[in-house]
């Protein structure tokens, strides 16, 4: 689903590492993901999912993990640094909950399932997110280490999609220059908006 953030974070680092792929939609506005033949794919009636050969992977971040060690990307997740991967973990699981309380919640809400009080709790748990990441970002280009790896990835494209949702990260200096950085990167594709949903 094109304008699902935790889909682009998995297309965005397919991209980013180059690597070829068939994106198959699942339409969440027809219920696709409830069906089931869909929950033999995810039980959980979520998406995305990677089929790699057969081998089902569900979960976002840990389809980032599988396919930076796959494709022996290391600087994308630093196995070989136990304090490095650790910190690497840490951004993981604030994008799998903060985010998703936070501007994860406030898209869907904006975008997709009209509902004013979740957009005003996403944007409350959205400035209380980029306040940290502000403070962390101080003086560093990305979340973990001198280089990017998942944990930028994964964060970032939710917090893309602030101007459409109710905040702009000019207020958050820090983040703004770090969400550059990853547009910046080689292999960069944006997370769309829809146009009429
Ligand atoms: N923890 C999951 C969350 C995935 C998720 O929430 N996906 C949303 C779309 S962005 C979804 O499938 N929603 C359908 C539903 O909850 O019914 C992951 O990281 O992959």
């Amino acid at each position: 689903m094109a304008y699902s953030g935790h889909s682009h974070r998995v297309r965005l680092f397919l991209s980013l590492l180059g690597l070829d792929y068939e994106s198959r939609p699942v339409s969440l506005r027809d219920g696709e993901h409830l069906t089931e033949d869909y929950k033999k794919i995810n039980p959980f009636g979520k998406i995305p999912v990677l089929d790699d050969d057969g081998l089902l992977i569900r979960e976002s971040n840990a389809i980032l993990v599988y396919l930076a060690l796959k494709h022996g990307a290391k600087d994308w997740y630093p196995v070989d640094d136990p304090a490095r991967a650790a910190e690497v973990q840490m951004w993981l699981n604030v994008a799998a909950n903060d985010v998703l309380q936070g501007p994860a919640r406030a898209w869907i809400a904006t975008m997709f399932i009209p509902d004013e009080n979740a957009v005003r709790e996403g944007l409350e748990a959205s400035r209380k997110l980029l306040g940290i990441m502000d403070r962390h970002l101080e003086g560093r280009d990305w979340l973990a280490g001198n280089g990017p790896t998942i944990a930028d990835v994964a964060n970032y494209s939710h917090i893309s999609k602030g101007p459409r949702i109710g905040f702009e990260l000019e207020d958050w200096p820090n983040v703004l220059r770090w969400q550059r950085n990853i547009e910046a990167l080689p292999g960069f594709i944006a997370m769309p908006t829809p146009e009429n949903y």
